[in-house]
């Protein structure tokens, strides 16, 4: 009843609601919904009562809870089921529980802190209280597990793409799970698939967007390749419109420009906003490192590297690092 008393009150954000049509539409008293207005100004929203017009919901708390997260929220299939946590080891991790257990596409779990956030090869991710969208959306693309890597090219699109509409921010992607602003990490994409031979029975895709962290946030050993959307603007942001706007361009892009045949369009995107095309990388994975010009993007999400003796060499974002020769990008 709590979450159908706020929805409400988020539907209506900046207008009057009368107690009475929002008991009515409950079937609840008026009493009770008093009660609920005054539970949810100690939790930090801000509601303006008047005898005659009844409540006006003026400031919402950055807060993660699925009726703040998805009223306005425009889609249709991505996180129109979602769970918020105060704390979770990894919001991948209650995922992928999720998906075996049968979730609908379109899960999104999301987390205020994570104490066992995940990164890429074992490595772990930052995720301190209140500060940060640690999410996972779980997806289940009809498509061959070799075409997985497609999921974090439209992932790195959709981020690039929210960033700029809800932050007017402009970042670039590194390598298609790193997302970079300033020439420093910004958000990283944790990619993971469960697949049947010839056909993905589910993907977990784990989203870190750093947005209200400052640098002491971050431990010595991150702070100097770190960023975060607070400290390139110098203010702080609501997580609510990042997210939505992240949950609203996945999906476009997921039903728009997923297939075989549009896929193109959405990779010359991600061409557009690279950081690393034309510019010599050093490439470091489980054979070794080597130095290159980075080429191209195939269609398979590769990066085409080309190295100092004219060899063309793939390199898998799963598996590589890929760091800028002087510095991180
Ligand atoms: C990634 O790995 O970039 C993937 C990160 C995915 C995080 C999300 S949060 C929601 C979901 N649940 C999870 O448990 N994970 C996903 P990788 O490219 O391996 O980068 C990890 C490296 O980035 C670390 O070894 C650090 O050097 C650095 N790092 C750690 N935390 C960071 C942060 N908050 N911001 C920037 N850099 C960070």
């Amino acid at each position: 009843m709590r979450d159908a008393v706020l929805t409400i009150l988020l539907d209506n954000m900046g207008r009057y609601i009368s107690g009475q049509d929002i008991s009515r539409t409950l079937g609840i008293t008026r009493a009770a919904v008093w009660k609920y207005i005054k539970l949810f100004e100690s939790e930090g929203y801000q509601i303006e009562s008047s005898t005659k017009k009844g409540y006006r919901l003026t400031y919402v708390p950055d807060v993660l809870e699925p009726a703040v997260l998805t009223s306005g929220l425009d889609t249709s299939i991505i996180g129109k089921n979602m769970e918020c946590h105060k704390t979770l080891a990894s919001t991948n991790i209650r995922a992928k529980e999720l998906a075996l257990a049968g979730a609908p596409e379109g899960t999104v779990v999301a987390a205020e802190e994570q104490i066992q956030g995940r990164g890429r090869l074992g490595r772990s991710w930052i995720s301190p209280s209140g500060k940060g969208i640690w999410m996972s959306v779980i997806l289940r693309p009809q498509l061959s597990p070799e075409k997985a890597p497609r999921v974090t090219v439209m992932t790195a699109v959709a981020l690039v793409r929210a960033l700029k509409r809800a932050a007017k921010l402009e970042a670039g992607i590194k390598c298609s799970n790193d997302i970079v602003c300033s020439g420093k990490k910004l958000c990283g994409i944790l990619t993971e698939i469960h697949a049947e031979p010839d056909v993905i029975s589910y993907v977990v895709v784990g989203i870190g967007i750093n947005v209200n962290l400052s640098a002491e946030d971050f431990p010595e050993d991150v702070r100097n390749t770190a960023t975060s959307v607070k400290m390139e603007k110098g203010r702080e942001l609501n997580r609510r419109d990042i997210i939505q706007a992240v949950l609203e361009e996945m999906e476009n892009i997921y039903l728009n420009s997923f297939s075989d045949d549009n896929f193109e369009q959405l990779l010359e995107e991600y061409r557009n906003y690279s950081v690393i095309l034309g510019r010599t990388i050093s490439v470091v994975g489980a054979a070794g490192e080597f130095t290159g010009k980075a080429l191209d993007f195939s269609k398979d999400g590769s990066l085409l590297v080309q190295r100092d003796d004219g060899r063309i060499e793939n390199a898998w974002a799963g598996d590589v690092s890929i760091r800028g020769e002087t510095g991180y990008v």
